[in-house]
C-alpha cells in the first residue's frame, strides 16, 4: 500500500487533548499499538454534528474508520481493540460481575459525566453558585470519597491475568482531569493518587498528557 493510501486507511480519533473521554481512547490506541490520526474539535459549543464526526449527541470522542464512525469512548476503545494484533487481554465493563467492580465503573463514568456538566455550565456562563452546580459538586465529592475508599479492593478483585481494563484507564483519566481542570483538589485522595502514580508509568499514559489544543 502506498504511503498516501496507508494514511487514508488509518482510523481518525476526533476529540480534544484536554478531554478525559478522548484520553481514554488515546491510551487504548497506544496500548493496542494501533496507529491513528487525531482531529481536534476546536469548538465544543458547535451545534453541527459534522464537527463531532457525525455524532448527533454533539460529543467527543468519535473514531472515523473506512467502515464507519464509532461514537463514544467505549465504542472507540472496543474498535481499537478489534484492530489490534495480537489482541491484549482487556477487561471490559460487562465483565465486572461483582457489585464492588460494577459500581466502581458506574461511579467513574458518572463522575466523568458530572465533571463535563460542571465545566460546560461554567463555560456557558452559568457560574458555579446555582443550586444545580451545588448538587453536582456534592455528588462528585461523594463519588470521589467512595472511589477513594473502594479503589484498592476493586483493583484487587480485577482478573489478575489482564493486560488492561477499561476501569483502570477511565479512573486514571478521571483523577488526572480533575487535577488538570482544577475542578476539585485531589491531593487528599491518597489511594487514588497512588494508583495514578503507578498507572502513569505506562508509556500510553505518559505519552498522552492533558493539554489545551492550540
Ligand atoms: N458518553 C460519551 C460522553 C462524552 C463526553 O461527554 N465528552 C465531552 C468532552 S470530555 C463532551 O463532548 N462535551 C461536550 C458537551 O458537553 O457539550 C463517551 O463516553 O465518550
Amino acid at each position: 500500500m502506498s504511503a498516501a493510501l496507508e494514511e487514508l486507511a488509518k482510523p481518525v480519533i476526533i476529540g480534544r487533548s484536554s478531554s478525559h473521554f478522548t484520553r481514554i481512547t488515546r491510551i487504548f490506541a497506544a496500548e493496542m499499538r494501533v496507529d491513528y490520526s487525531f482531529r481536534v474539535v476546536r469548538d465544543l459549543m458547535s451545534p453541527n454534528p459534522e464537527d463531532y464526526g457525525g455524532n448527533p449527541a454533539l460529543r467527543i470522542p468519535s473514531l472515523q474508520t473506512p467502515q464507519g464512525v464509532w461514537f463514544g469512548s467505549l465504542n472507540v476503545c472496543r474498535e481499537l481493540w478489534r484492530r489490534s494484533n495480537p489482541r491484549p487481554r482487556v477487561v471490559w465493563p460487562e465483565e465486572l460481575d461483582k457489585p464492588l467492580l460494577a459500581n466502581a465503573q458506574e461511579l467513574v463514568s458518572q463522575a466523568m459525566a458530572t465533571e463535563v456538566t460542571i465545566i460546560m455550565e461554567k463555560v456557558a456562563g452559568a457560574g458555579d453558585s446555582n443550586a444545580h452546580q451545588a448538587k453536582l459538586r456534592k455528588g462528585l465529592l461523594n463519588m470521589m470519597a467512595w472511589l477513594e475508599e473502594n479503589t484498592r479492593p476493586a483493583l484487587a478483585a480485577l482478573p489478575p491475568q489482564r493486560d488492561l481494563s477499561y476501569l483502570e484507564v477511565s479512573l486514571f483519566c478521571l483523577v488526572k482531569h480533575l487535577e488538570f481542570r482544577e475542578v476539585l483538589p485531589t491531593a487528599s485522595y491518597a489511594e487514588l493518587n497512588q494508583f495514578c502514580q503507578q498507572f502513569a508509568t505506562r508509556p500510553s499514559a505518559s505519552e498522552t498528557p492533558f493539554r489545551f489544543d492550540t
